[in-house]
């Protein structure tokens, strides 16, 4: 059996959360709900690693969710930090550091000619949905099952995510009305994409995807998917959105529309750009950007967007990832991972699809392939709810549902992928005796 690890602290402390907050948690998915056991509460984290209040040490392939892809805590952005924290943490007011990061973002994204900066990626989504139906005059949009562009209320259909993870039908609270313009479709299906235009002639904004789906596990798009909604957004004067909060700059440094060579008109982003802080982002070309507050008549705004931290943070975390050598690190290393996790799941028997690009990976329990959400849900969730307790017993933290991706970053070493797939290999042999 696993060795059970102390977790007195973790739990006197969740206990009480769940009386201050709901679920105990301050976002859904850290909960736990689909995986055995309480979440584990932490107290720091560095590199690759996470420690518990319990001084466990964890390998960690969350990364909060995508932000640590240079390592928890790196110490160029902490010192960084440090610098800006002088100046204050928020202006409120225009500062050079926005036109920095700007420009590294035009600089690197192909369809980015001009961006704005927001606080999250559920911001970022909202605000290009807005943005797609002012430019075209058009309110319907698409979407995909399985994927999930934050919170708002017209993108909780069929969502993938926490929504996907707990089950959770469209939300309550959620009026038909909002979400009678969203419109789903399998993804990796164009013939599905083709019908919906047919359906709503001159009434589509647009078309709004994770070009790699990391919120319903893992899902890549096949061969000729997203060249086909180029052309099919083109066709029907829609606009092709790329939701690359969790696919940008991991991807590749220009994402996942420079590694797949399909620009779309407008880009989301969050995470990695904000490393660490909350930043979001969403841009494309200029004469859509321009439609934007105050510039056009586009009302979005935060307060703190822009802000001097999030904006230093995001700044080094791009400086290191724009190094010689970062991504082919990442997929090299990714790629050995998911590798040897498959094979140990298929040398103990266990149904296993798995695969990764770049920094970024995921598998089901699974056969496959799985092109879609509906061949997702075939995955067999109540064995990856004991594999998830088991792998947290030999310290290796992985995201604690089936239906999330998994990250690596540029502080995992090969010690670490090797001791993590050592402990997959004993899991998958312990759980199927
Ligand atoms: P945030 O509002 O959580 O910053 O971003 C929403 C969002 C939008 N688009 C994509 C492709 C995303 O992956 C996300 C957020 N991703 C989840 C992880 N699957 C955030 C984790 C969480 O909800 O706690």
């Amino acid at each position: 059996m696993t060795n059970a690890f102390n977790t007195t602290n973790s739990q006197t402390v969740f206990t009480a959360a769940k009386e201050l907050m709901p679920g105990g948690v301050s976002s859904p998915v850290r909960a736990f709900k689909s995986v055995n056991g309480d979440p584990i509460v932490f107290d720091r984290v560095k590199g690759p690693y996470a420690w518990d209040i319990d001084g466990n040490r964890f390998i960690d392939y969350v990364g909060s969710w995508g932000p640590a892809i240079c390592g928890h805590s790196h110490p160029e952005v902490i010192a960084s930090l440090q610098e800006a924290l002088e100046k204050g943490t928020s202006f409120g007011a225009p500062c050079e550091l926005e036109n920095k990061l700007s420009e590294m973002v035009i600089e690197a994204v192909p369809s980015v000619e001009m961006v704005r900066f927001v606080n999250s990626g559920t911001e970022a989504c909202m605000a290009v949905l807005r943005l797609m139906r002012a430019f075209t005059g058009r309110d319907k949009l698409i979407k995909f099952e399985g994927c999930y562009h934050g919170h708002a209320d017209m993108f909780l259909v069929k969502a993938g995510s926490g929504v996907a993870t707990l089950g959770l039908p469209d939300s309550p609270g959620v009026p038909r009305s909002t979400t009678s313009n969203t419109l789903t479709a399998p993804y990796n299906d164009l013939e599905a994409v083709k019908e919906l235009f047919a359906e709503n002639p001159d009434a589509i904004s647009g078309v709004i995807l994770e070009p790699i789906v990391g919120n319903a596990g893992f899902i890549t798009p096949e061969p000729g998917f997203l060249e086909g909604l180029r052309e099919l957004t083109k066709e029907n004067g829609a606009l092709l959105v790329f939701d690359e909060v969790m696919t940008g700059f991991r991807i590749s440094y220009g994402g996942a529309q420079e590694r797949f060579g399909v620009t779309p008109d407008l880009t989301t982003m969050g995470k990695v750009i904000g490393g660490g802080l909350p930043v979001g982002a969403y841009g494309g070309k200029k004469e859509i950007m321009s439609m934007v507050a105050p510039s056009g008549p586009v009302y979005q705004a935060g307060t703190l967007s822009g802000n001097p931290l999030a904006m230093t943070a995001g700044i080094k975390t791009l400086e290191i990832l724009r190094q010689e050598g970062s991504y082919e690190r990442l997929e090299n290393m990714t790629k050995k991972l998911i590798n040897g996790i498959c094979d140990s799941a298929k040398q103990a028997g266990i149904p296993i699809t798995g695969s990764s690009v770049s920094g970024m990976f995921g598998f089901y329990l699974c056969e496959g392939p799985v092109r879609n959400f509906e061949e997702a849900k075939k995955a067999n969730t109540d064995y990856f709810g004991k594999l998830h307790r088991a792998m947290l017993e030999k310290g290796v933290y992985l995201a604690p549902s089936a239906f999330e991706a998994g990250f690596t970053s540029l502080a995992h070493s090969e010690d670490d992928i090797d001791i993590t797939l050592q402990a997959f290999n004993e899991c998958f042999n312990e759980l199927s005796q």
